[in-house]
């Protein structure tokens, strides 16, 4: 096992990846901006560096400021969390190459899931459920591309290829204005992330966002995690998650739990990952594989008792799984409800000096935040601030358990979402479980 970790992220993630090292023995490293000597995970690490200037790209994106910080103070690996470097290949491998463990798969899976033409056609191979689609890139004759969609049928969703999480897509309802969207979405993907590369999709009208939670091993070991509902969104933002996802066709799921284990032996996965899929008419397709950590897995958590990022460091130090899928049963359901500061209306960022913060408690209450009063949410990076997570025996329950949190929390100084979520766990077609990925913008009229 690593005798010291470096934490290459911030806020309320940084936090649980230092109670994970110290519960492990682990000696902890934090690695922070100028805009965060503040943060709590800062005065707990064992030791805490400065990489930077408060601007992302100057600190918890600078590779070199990362691996230095790495070499002095002797870490052994790099947990980058979510978002940052989390899913960047370069830094894995950069990391490899200076002789440190990335807490992650390969660089070359990271690459392979990133591009997600590759990750769809990895994912095809392993008997993964997939939209119909291109299969491929869109060639840049448009009679072949009219073709394709005359095979789909309309309507069509073209995505770049370096897109995913919603950036670079556009829908086609009909057959007139397919070529030039395909054009359109080319040159932004060109623009956005310097690769063209574009492919087509059926378009799902009304689906739900239900995603698989695995970790493997790399030595031929992986598991399932259940699933997580988390199509309450906006903006591709996720407001509200849980596990398992209520009402799903349960032979529909068992066969796509096999799938997406089967199909981490064969990509040689190692790490926490999630397989996303769109949940339609009783039938899973797979669109993208997320190879991080991910901002929602304590609802997982919850449900099965296993400690993710213990797993996650576990796996990366090269051990085998701990446990075995017959181990894990589904105990009861998870709700969490992310906190943002923000402005109800608007949902603009409202960063500030946190007057008072008073986390809810009791049975089956988590509270997973670096907030404490007198702490000043600085205004650079993402709005989340703190995640509500509760769990009881049946869904109802947790919803229960969720509307008496919510109402016990106090935070003061800055806004927040907390009055939508107060809403949504009282919100009736929520609470009979199942609305689709659209059902909250519709909600709010946005
Ligand atoms: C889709 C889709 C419908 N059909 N693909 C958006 C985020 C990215 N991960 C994929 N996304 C979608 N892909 C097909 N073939 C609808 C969406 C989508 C969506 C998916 C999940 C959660 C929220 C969403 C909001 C709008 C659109």
């Amino acid at each position: 096992m690593f005798n010291k970790v470096l934490i290459a992220n911030r806020g309320e993630i940084a936090l649980r990846i230092l109670r994970a090292c110290r519960e492990m023995g682990i000696t902890t490293v934090a690695v922070y901006s100028k805009a965060d000597r503040d943060l709590k995970h800062v005065l707990l690490a064992d030791e805490s560096l400065c990489i930077g200037p408060p601007a992302s790209t100057d600190s918890y994106l600078n590779i070199p400021a990362i691996i230095s910080a790495m070499e002095v103070t002797d870490s052994q690996a790099v947990h980058p969390g979510y978002g940052f470097l989390a899913e960047n290949a370069n830094f894995a491998e950069q990391v490899q190459k200076s002789g440190f463990v990335f807490i992650g798969p390969d660089p070359d899976v990271i690459r392979l899931m990133g591009d997600k033409v590759s990750a769809i056609a990895a994912m095809k191979k392993a008997g993964v459920p997939t939209v119909p689609g291109s299969d491929g890139p869109l060639p840049s004759d448009p009679d072949t591309c009219l073709e394709i969609a005359h095979r789909i049928g309309l309507p069509v969703i073209i995505k770049a290829a370096a897109g995913g999480g919603g950036r670079g897509m556009r829908v086609v309802h009909s057959e007139g204005s397919l070529v030039n969207s395909i054009q359109v979405t080319k040159a932004e993907a060109q623009a956005a992330f310097g690769d063209g590369t574009v492919y087509m999709e059926k378009f799902l009208q009304n689906p739900r966002h239900v995603e698989v939670q695995i970790i493997s091993d790399g030595q031929g070991n992986a598991i399932h995690l259940y699933d997580r509902d988390c199509s309450l969104q906006r903006r591709h933002q996720k407001v509200l998650e849980e596990a398992p996802a209520p009402g799903i066709d349960e032979a529909a799921r068992q066969k796509v739990y096999a799938a997406c284990t089967n199909a981490c032996i064969e990509i040689g996965y190692r790490g926490a990952g999630t397989f996303e899929f769109l949940y339609e008419d009783g039938h899973f397709y797979f669109i993208e594989m997320n190879t991080r950590i991910q901002v929602e897995h304590p609802v997982s958590e919850m449900i099965t008792g296993v400690d993710l990022i213990k797993e996650q460091i576990r796996v990366c130090a090269g051990e085998p799984l701990s446990i075995k899928q017959e181990d894990i049963k589904i105990n009861g359901h998870a709700i969490e409800c992310r906190i943002n500061a923000e402005d109800a209306k608007t949902f603009m960022p409202s960063p500030g000096l946190v007057d008072n913060f008073h986390p809810p408690g009791g049975l089956g209450v988590r509270v997973d935040s670096h907030l404490y009063s007198g702490y000043r949410v600085p205004p650079h990076y993402d709005s989340m601030i703190a995640k509500i997570i509760t769990h009881a025996d049946t869904r109802r329950d947790s919803l229960k358990r969720m509307e008496s949190a919510l109402d016990e929390l106090v935070i003061t100084g800055i806004k927040t979402n907390t009055d939508l979520q107060k809403e949504l766990v009282r919100d009736k077609a929520f609470l009979e479980g199942g609305v689709n990925i659209h059902y909250l913008e519709k909600k709010l009229g946005s």
